[in-house]
């Protein structure tokens, strides 16, 4: 059984980091909360190119089921992506046949959704398919590092240095109590951590995904029982596919 959503919930999506903090930064994340229910913020909003295109699907994983080992084995993959993300998909289709929504663009029946006090369960359903489509392609085997220097200067401009986004992401992902994602974002171009609670993601608040973290625990308990710290930092320092984030940014 899942919680409730906490889309558009100012008090439960804590922005960490970024070019501003205090009450601008506040009042920032009140109006981009505000605009999730009518579709997205100004700066990105329902006219924005899809990250995440196609119909309700489950994607064949972009690398090898053991590709990813040993940060992340291959039976916490059988699992996450055969189980976990197929039951998100399977149910999202269950509940969307019949519906006007049957049939269409993933990320538009996530906005619907979003936008519907009716439809919690579908958004909970539909928005953990986009998630976890974009947490597999935040990955890559052999990756971490450093991005390239258009995106590395973004980060230090925002962070100062790269390794202080690296402390910040981390701090995200053990911060988020329960279940939930950390996220790199780009919001009025500046970047940003925050953390999004249960399925909440950005695209709703306005803000565009370049990388993200699943802090479930089913990303991590099999490989690291209770520590998710130590799972956050290994992704971060061996998995990050920048090339993916830089790809978000277009
Ligand atoms: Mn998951």
């Amino acid at each position: 059984m899942e919680a409730q959503p906490s889309r558009g919930a100012v008090d439960r999506r804590h922005v960490l980091a970024g070019a501003v903090v205090g009450s601008a930064a506040f009042l920032a994340s009140a109006r981009s909360a505000a605009n999730a229910g009518t579709g997205g913020g100004a700066a990105f909003g329902a006219g924005a190119a899809p990250a995440i295109k196609g119909g309700v699907e489950l994607p064949a994983l972009p690398y090898a089921i053991d590709a990813l080992a040993p940060v992340i084995s291959q039976r916490t993959l059988e699992f996450h992506h055969g189980k976990h993300h197929k039951a998100y998909v399977d149910t999202t289709l269950e509940l969307v046949k019949g519906t006007p929504l049957e049939g269409q663009e993933l990320e538009a029946i996530v906005r619907a959704a979003a936008a519907d006090k009716e439809k919690t369960k579908l958004f909970n359903n539909a928005a953990q398919i986009w998630n976890h489509t974009f947490y597999w392609n935040s990955l890559k085997p052999g990756g971490g590092g450093k991005p390239g220097a258009p995106l590395l200067a973004k980060i230090e401009s925002a962070f100062k240095t790269f390794d202080e986004f690296k402390a910040q992401l981390v701090e995200a992902a053990v911060s988020q109590f329960g279940t939930g994602w950390a996220w790199l974002v780009e919001e009025g171009g500046a970047l940003k951590v925050v953390k999004t609670a249960d399925a909440d993601l950005p695209l709703v608040h306005g803000q565009r995904a370049l990388l993200t973290i699943d802090v479930w625990e089913h990303a991590y308990y099999l490989d690291y029982q209770n520590l998710r710290k130590k799972y956050a930092q290994e992704v971060v320092d061996k998995l990050l596919n920048w090339d993916w984030a830089a790809q978000q940014l277009g």
